[in-house]
């Protein structure tokens, strides 16, 4: 789907140096330790600590659009913006004031800071959301932390006057191997709709035995920008219904995983048919639990597609201690894979 008349790109590239171009909207860069944030570097990009399995190099995820592009900052957050998208970092220390656990006040602060920006900006929807903290699977103050970001992320969306169901962004969440809450986010001008799986129970209703507040993330979104449908699959894992599918099997995870995604791309198709969103065409994000699964999850991935697709490994705790690997993915937009020079 690469193109230069996309409103949209995506490159992975490796993390050793800086991207440069004009044209660069923001991104991710993932690598153990994490990299230093150049003060100078006026691209919001945030560096994530994650550790890569065996045989990956750290790696940065670039999303680019063409200029002319504006760079600023408001509080704690770095963006840069066109007419049409905004992309916006930021990476905050876990701090409490009141009774709340740190974790859940930093995601409270951290949401209302974006929605205050993208009301100030003139932006009006969220179309895509990256969060990373790190031990989300660790339990304290008596609920595990992933819980409690829920519960911050949800205060936040009902104090700027957001609905929690429905159209609500496209997202993912993992473990990272150390920092504060690191968040990447996407925004637009353009009208984004919400896909749900008719295979899964939409985590906005989840059952509270997942945490006393649900997730707030569509399993995807779509938006037209230009002429073209683009698709922003949230993490998707081997879940069914709201329950973990294959536990301890890394490999039919996978798969169920992509039937997810299938599920998920078809949805997008039934929405927007002119789209004709297929999983051979798509970016991958994959995350793996334990490194010596990965060669199990490639060798999924290698016979569920039938075309070598644009993808990166990375490990990271999922946001169920049950689940082995997530998978999210984008299309739609340009694609490009930089190899290491
Ligand atoms: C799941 O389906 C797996 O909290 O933003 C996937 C994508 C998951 C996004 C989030 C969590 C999130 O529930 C976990």
């Amino acid at each position: 789907m690469s193109g230069a008349d996309a409103l949209l790109g995506l490159t992975f590239r490796p993390a050793s140096g800086l991207p440069q171009a004009d044209s660069v909207l923001g991104g991710a860069c993932f690598s153990h330790p994490a990299a230093a944030q150049p003060e100078a570097c006026e691209v919001p990009l945030i560096a994530v600590d994650m550790a890569l399995p065996a045989g990956e190099a750290p790696v940065c995820e670039i999303w680019h659009s063409p200029t002319p592009l504006q760079s600023g900052q408001q509080g704690a957050i770095r963006y840069r913006e066109n007419d049409l998208l905004l992309f916006g970092s930021l990476s905050l220390e876990e701090t409490s004031n009141d009774a709340r656990p740190p974790l859940q006040a930093t995601a409270d602060a951290a949401y209302r800071a974006i929605f205050a920006l993208l009301e100030a900006r003139g932006f009006g929807a969220l179309l895509r959301v990256w969060n990373y903290f790190p031990a989300i699977n660790q339990e304290s103050h008596g609920i595990e932390r992933y819980r409690q970001f829920n519960i911050g992320r949800q205060a936040a969306f009902r104090a700027h006057g957001h609905a929690v169901t429905g159209n609500v962004p496209a997202a993912c969440a993992l473990g990272s191997a150390g920092g504060g809450l690191n968040i990447g986010f996407l925004a637009t001008r353009a009208e984004v709709t919400g896909i749900e799986n008719p295979r899964q129970l939409s985590a906005y209703h989840y059952p509270s035995q997942y945490g006393p507040k649900s997730p707030t993330f569509s399993r995807a979104s779509l938006v037209k920008l230009g002429d073209r449908d683009m698709l922003f699959i949230s993490g998707t894992a081997s879940i069914v219904g709201h329950q973990t599918l294959h536990h301890g099997d890394a490999a039919a995870q996978t798969r169920e995983c992509l039937a997810n995604i299938a599920a998920i791309a078809a949805e997008a198709n039934r929405l927007a048919p002119a789209a004709n969103f297929h999983l051979d065409q798509l970016a991958y994000k994959l995350y793996v639990r334990h490194p010596t699964d990965l060669a199990a999850v490639r060798a999924v991935m290698a016979s569920a597609l039938n075309a070598p697709v644009a993808a990166i490994y990375l490990q990271a705790d999922v946001c169920r201690a049950d689940l082995l690997v997530e998978i999210e993915a984008s299309g739609g937009h340009a694609i490009d894979v930089e190899a290491v020079a």
